[in-house]
């Protein structure tokens, strides 16, 4: 029970999901012909699901007593019993829709919930079982029935399971208040709509058709997730607000129904993290909607002398923005929506910060609740503080995405591919080069935006045996990409990204 109950509480916490037990009875929904789960929902209703949970849990309770009596003689042969069921909870868990890695949370928690408590719980009975057992063998006469256990042992054990019990319940219904919150939040940002908001296509032209470059736009449920908050915020759209304070001439409060309340701006514009190495992953590009910071601060009446923003997010993250990007023309935003949809409340819902050519750690700060006009020689923010440059301009870069690493195919025609970025610059070319050889330039996709990344490709005559290729962007100043390693820390990585294939 108790690991239930932590489950189910972690679950309701720190995710938008049901507990693990309804995952499970949704699997077994999944694997059950169609025919009986219609002639199922025929005789109930539509509590079939709930009738499938209390099964589960009627079965999970036999095989809970079941444990508990292997761990009379043995403490390995019940945590297998767990160790089992907690294995098809994960089953359930990776084939549901969208699984992210926090759903697995709640089933690590409720195992280690259930490996404590039997401990706690068994190992004073076991010792007694043993002592029992060494004075049937050592008195031959004695019948062999295990002794009732000594009385400290067994009050021990009552007190332990009771308490267990009650604490459980509790854990339960806390996981069912905070989460209803949270699922709240959640159910009014699904059923927002957002005057003004669009919703486009990725325009024509910007994919070069490569399979395995990755997306000009990238789906919100596959963008990558940076925050230092354990459990994302969940707030209200009414219970958000945002102060600019400050050195302005008017202190200024928006609500999100000013945010709604003006007309979206909205652009294409690839959000990068500092600790993205070269080639890695941890880059999007998206339609973002929202409202310009530029004007916001104008009305605040920004003071001489200030060249900094001290963002605050709800969950206490902070970062330092040059003023200059926020007020030139590159359209800054609070953001509002992402690809058309409200942000979703990992990517900072109801409202986020948006700076095209900055890095997210000094820039979008997600759950933003305040904005202080300053001076950097008087902030301090999470990663400067921790060593990470205070400007965090985006470094050019440019990726393969095909062939990926240690790929194998074919000798002859190859046609390759990737993604280069130099935000808020524009990048003009792109050139591969194949085993240390001569720089080849590639074709580049439509340049929607000089604050999105573009896609490259070209083709290649690659012969039999072990090949490196590099690649290498120009900006559209003429800037050559370095091929001068750097590693993330402290202002982003820069050299060429290389990949070993093979061809047969
Ligand atoms: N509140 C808050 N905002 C944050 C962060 C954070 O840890 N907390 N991380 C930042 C970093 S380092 C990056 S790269 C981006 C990532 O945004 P995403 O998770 O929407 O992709 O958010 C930024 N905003
Ligand atoms: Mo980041």
């Amino acid at each position: 029970m108790a690991g239930l109950a932590t489950s189910y509480f972690v679950a309701m916490v720190m995710t938008i999901r049901e507990s693990p037990v309804v995952a499970v009875a949704e699997l077994v929904i999944r694997l059950t012909p169609g025919a009986l789960v219609e002639r199922a929902i025929r005789v109930l209703g539509h509590h079939d699901k709930t009738f499938l949970v209390i099964v589960l849990l009627v079965i999970l309770g036999l095989l809970f007593a079941w444990a508990g009596r292997l761990a009379r003689r043995s403490w390995w042969k019940p945590l297998t019993v767990f160790a089992a069921i907690a294995g098809l909870g994960l089953v359930a868990i990776a084939v549901q829709y969208d699984p992210q890695l926090t759903d697995v949370l709640p089933i690590l928690v409720g195992f280690v919930t259930w490996v404590v408590c039997l401990s706690v719980l068994t190992d004073a009975l076991r010792s007694e079982e043993r002592r029992a057992a060494r004075a049937a063998a050592a008195d031959p006469g004695d019948p062999g029935d295990p002794v009732e256990p000594r009385r400290p042992a067994r009050r021990g054990f009552l007190l332990g399971a009771g308490l267990m019990a009650v604490a459980s319940v509790g854990v339960a219904v806390l996981g069912r208040v905070l989460g209803q919150g949270r699922r709240h939040v959640e159910e009014t940002r699904r059923l927002l709509r957002l005057p003004g908001v669009s919703e486009p296509d990725a325009p024509s032209g910007v994919s070069v058709g490569l399979e395995g470059v990755t997306p000009w736009r990238t789906p919100n449920d596959s963008f990558y997730l940076i925050h230092t908050a354990l459990i994302p915020p969940a707030i209200e759209p009414k219970d958000w607000q945002l102060r600019i304070h400050g050195m302005v001439d008017r202190e200024v409060v928006l609500t999100y129904a000013d945010l709604m309340a003006r007309r979206p701006t909205e652009a294409w514009v690839t959000l990068n993290c500092v600790s993205n190495p070269v080639g890695g992953l941890l880059i999007g590009n998206a339609w973002w909607s929202g409202v310009r910071a530029a004007d916001l601060l104008r009305e605040a009446g920004v003071q001489d002398g200030a060249d900094a923003v001290l963002q605050t997010s709800d969950d206490g993250w902070t970062c330092g923005t040059p003023l200059a990007a926020l007020t030139d023309d590159r359209d800054a935003m609070l953001a509002i929506a992402m690809n058309g949809q409200a942000l979703p409340i990992d990517h900072g819902f109801p409202v986020r910060t948006l700076v095209p050519g900055l890095y997210g750690y000094v820039s979008a700060c997600k759950w933003v609740v305040d904005w202080e006009v300053s001076r950097f020689e008087d902030i301090s923010a999470y990663w400067t503080q921790r060593g990470w440059g205070e400007l965090g301009p985006v470094k050019m870069s440019s990726r393969i995405d095909v062939p990926r690493r240690d790929d194998e195919f074919d000798a002859g025609e190859k046609r390759i591919g990737g993604v280069a970025w130099a935000q808020h610059t524009g990048i003009s070319a792109v050139e591969v080069s194949l085993d240390g050889g001569a720089w080849q330039t590639t074709e580049l996709g439509n340049a929607e935006t000089i604050d999105s990344w573009v896609q490259w490709s070209t083709t290649l005559t690659i012969e039999k045996g072990d090949h490196l290729l590099r690649v290498r962007a120009t900006d559209s100043t003429g800037l050559v990409q370095t091929g001068a390693e750097a590693d993330v820390l402290p202002d982003g990585a820069t050299g060429w990204h290389e990949v070993h294939f093979n061809a047969v």
